[in-house]
């Protein structure tokens, strides 16, 4: 439970070398280049809006059937087995936005550490 699946998403964006140097790396943190993808409007600090519109264009990018939904299938670059199981909140084997912003929400939580709604470098 402690993976942050954003790090996974992220490297759809910046590439398999990306998500190989952060597994070698083994760090929870976001590195300076995720960071950049990140903040949208470049004012140094990521807001949970900004986020959560990362990943809602993550999401319909992976729908490739445009259902609304994904399967294990569509998610397979981003989610493991594991953690596809973890989102799929309500175990129909498909993930849905809101199943997705929810699973973003909690990981978003959990890195403002000091709890002002952004995350600083
Ligand atoms: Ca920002
Ligand atoms: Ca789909
Ligand atoms: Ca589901």
């Amino acid at each position: 439970m402690k993976k942050i699946i954003s790090l996974a998403v992220l490297t759809l964006a910046l590439g398999p070398a990306a998500a190989l140097a952060q597994n070698a790396a083994n760090a929870p943190d976001l590195s300076q280049e995720h960071f950049q993808a990140l903040d949208l409007d470049k004012d140094g600090s990521i807001s949970l809006q900004e986020y959560e519109q990362f990943m809602r264009d993550t999401f319909s990018k992976l729908d490739a059937n445009k259902d609304g939904s994904l399967s294990p299938k569509e998610a397979e670059t981003i989610l493991t087995t594991e953690e596809f199981v973890i989102v799929d909140k309500n175990k129909d084997g498909k993930i849905t936005l809101e199943e997705l912003l929810e699973q973003v929400t909690t990981d978003f939580k959990r890195q403002d550490l000091n709890k002002d709604g952004k995350i600083q470098r």
